[in-house]
């Protein structure tokens, strides 16, 4: 039996849009794309993530006295944190989708970073956070996976590496994503390369 295919929608939140906290360029086109890609291309399964951060969240930099944003953190624990703005609160309008994003009362929404002791980039989680999303493409016979959406170097980047490591085949559309920092991006890709052919990267017009 084939199976399903599943878009991941990653992070198409305000706080990460044009105007956001933690903008990330050229917001706006991705969304178009997205939007383009979803009404061009069937998916048998769409999931939405939404980082989902308490106020007193481990990766704002404000949590931790003296530090700044776009640093990184060694925690008592030895894992490296990097720090962020404040985004992405849990109930505040920075949270919410963009509302140019088309979502469908049929899309799963999956939330990640939720503890305030645990960062997510993974739409997956991460040690000490299950999201829920494996169990719920698992459920769906997935067995092929489109990422999109913000940001490549990190968000996008680790839901395809954990998406990869599940064993789904996971392309992800890169023009259906936006990037925080070249540097970043090159410490993502070099993540990819240990999943050969599991990680594939393409533009939507090879969808
Ligand atoms: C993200 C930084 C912090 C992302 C989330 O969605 O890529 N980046 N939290
Ligand atoms: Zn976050």
């Amino acid at each position: 039996m084939v199976g399903k295919t599943a878009l991941i929608i990653v992070d198409i939140q305000n706080d990460f849009c044009e105007g956001g906290s933690l903008a990330v360029p050229d917001s706006q086109k991705v969304i178009d794309q997205i939007n383009q890609i979803r009404q061009n291309h069937h998916f048998d399964v769409v999931v939405a993530t939404k980082d989902y951060h308490p106020a007193n969240h481990i990766s704002f930099a404000v949590n931790h006295p003296g530090e700044k944003p776009f640093t990184n953190l060694t925690l008592p624990n030895g894992k490296v944190q990097e720090l962020w703005p404040n985004h992405c609160v849990q109930g505040t309008s920075g949270s919410d989708f963009h509302k140019d994003l088309v979502i469908q009362p049929t899309d799963q929404i999956i939330f990640k970073g939720k503890d305030a002791n645990i960062d997510s980039y993974s739409g997956f989680g991460s040690q000490g956070e299950d999201t829920g999303l494996l169990q719920y493409l698992k459920g769906q016979e997935v067995s092929t996976v489109y990422c999109v959406g913000l940001a490549y170097d990190f968000c996008v980047g680790s839901t395809a590496v954990d998406s990869a490591k599940n064993g789904f085949k996971t392309y992800i559309v890169e023009d259906a994503t936006g990037s925080i920092s070249g540097e970043s991006v090159k410490n993502m890709k070099k993540r990819f390369e240990e999943y050969g052919d599991n990680i594939v990267l393409i533009n939507s017009n090879q969808l």
